[in-house]
């Protein structure tokens, strides 16, 4: 080791040589602790700097007072006392100066890291887009809210009971065939439509009720352009004691010419659903083709929307609302295909994919 070597010939040197000769020899002493110095680059290379040459008991310069000091001839004791002592006291008094030069070093890269600077341009979040579905919730919310409905939810995570068995759906019932869906633990299950919030709403509330409620619901269905095991319905209910289908054709007609436009028509074909009767499948005249045939409708001038018809009185009992004395209106729709037809959007898979080149064009 460069120093170690040093020392030894230093005490060979003190052993022959003279005082000038001394001072030779701790002035390049000094030289090296000054380059070494010099050359450290962080607070932990200055505190190994200080244990080398420092330290309490390994320190070159401590050993130096056994090690040079004791075996020098009695006429160079006091030169060689005096100077180590000097080199010493330099050597403390210059590492405290680098280190404060090191400290200040990494305030000042501190401070450069952290420099702010007011002039900058504010960085510029990406504003995120209302996905179509829910512009399409917000729009359907709009129209019925200015026709006085209000809106209620329901869970998705649903009973048995009111997703089938209170919508006139017992067990074993064929109709809950056409909607399988995924059970989460005993008698709990992924809603498969939003029906079950006219029970709920029932329940805690007394007629006049006029009642909108958007949400999710989930089947076992194998996923196509028009089919996703995720997807989401719009329920819309009115119970009061002259309700009648009137009621129901006007109303539908109404949004659907506000959503699509004032060309639209409306067509109802009897049909079946459990929890209405009469039950029907509201159509809309193709807003494609206006009805003369295209291959959007499939030929037909029309596009199948809504399920729909008068709550059957079978419900009102499990809700206590005097069947006697209240009548009411239901429908229910996919807002996924709502959607579709307003954008033109071909495949509803694309809604639910998360594709921002997808979802940036409905700003
Ligand atoms: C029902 O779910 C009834 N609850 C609707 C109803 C309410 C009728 C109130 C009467 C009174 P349906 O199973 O036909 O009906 O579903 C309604 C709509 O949900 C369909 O017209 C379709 O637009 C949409 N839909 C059904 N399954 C899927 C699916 N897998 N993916 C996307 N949309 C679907």
């Amino acid at each position: 080791m460069k120093v170690e070597e040093q020392v030894r010939q230093t005490l060979e040197g003190l052993g022959v040589g003279d005082e000038a000769g001394v001072a030779g020899l701790f002035d390049g002493l000094r030289t090296q602790i000054e380059r070494e110095l010099a050359g450290l680059a962080s607070a932990d290379a200055g505190e190994q700097f200080r244990i080398r040459w420092l330290g309490r008991k390994q320190g070159l310069l401590t050993a130096a007072n056994d090690n040079w000091l004791k075996p020098a001839p009695p006429a160079l004791k006091r030169a060689v006392g005096r100077l180590l002592n000097e080199v010493k006291r330099q050597a403390e008094q210059s590492l405290e100066a680098r280190r404060r030069e090191l400290d200040a070093g990494s305030e000042t890269a501190r401070l450069a890291v952290q420099r702010l600077d007011v002039t900058l341009p504010g960085l510029r979040r990406p504003i995120g887009a209302r996905h179509p579905v829910q512009i399409v919730i917000d729009e359907v919310q709009e129209i019925f809210l200015s026709m006085g409905y209000s809106v209620e939810e329901g869970p998705e995570i649903e009973s048995d009971y009111y997703n089938f068995e209170a919508l006139n759906m017992p067990r074993e019932h064929p109709a809950r065939d056409t909607q399988a869906t995924l059970y989460v633990a005993g008698d709990y299950l992924l809603r498969t439509h939003t029906s079950p919030v006219q029970i709920r709403t029932m329940e805690k509330m007394q007629p006049p009720l006029r009642v909108i409620a958007p949400g999710r619901v989930y089947r076992r269905d194998n996923p196509d352009a028009t089919h996703s095991f995720m997807f989401h319905q719009v329920e819309g209910f009115a119970v009061d004691t002259n309700i009648t289908f009137c009621d129901l054709k006007g109303t539908l007609d109404y949004f659907f010419k506000r959503f699509y436009g004032e060309q639209v028509q409306t067509r109802f074909r009897p049909s079946f659903f459990p929890f209405t009767e009469p039950s029907a499948e509201v159509d809309i005249s193709c807003i494609f083709c206006s009805g003369a045939g295209c291959r959007k409708c499939k030929q037909s001038g029309w596009i199948e929307l809504f399920g729909a018809g008068m709550i059957d009185p079978a419900l009102y009992g499990f809700v206590k609302y005097d069947e006697r004395k209240y009548s009411g209106f239901a429908f229910g729709g996919g807002i996924d295909r709502l959607a579709m037809l307003r954008y033109g959007i071909e495949d509803i898979q694309l809604l639910f994919q998360g594709d921002l080149r997808f979802l940036q064009q409905f700003r």
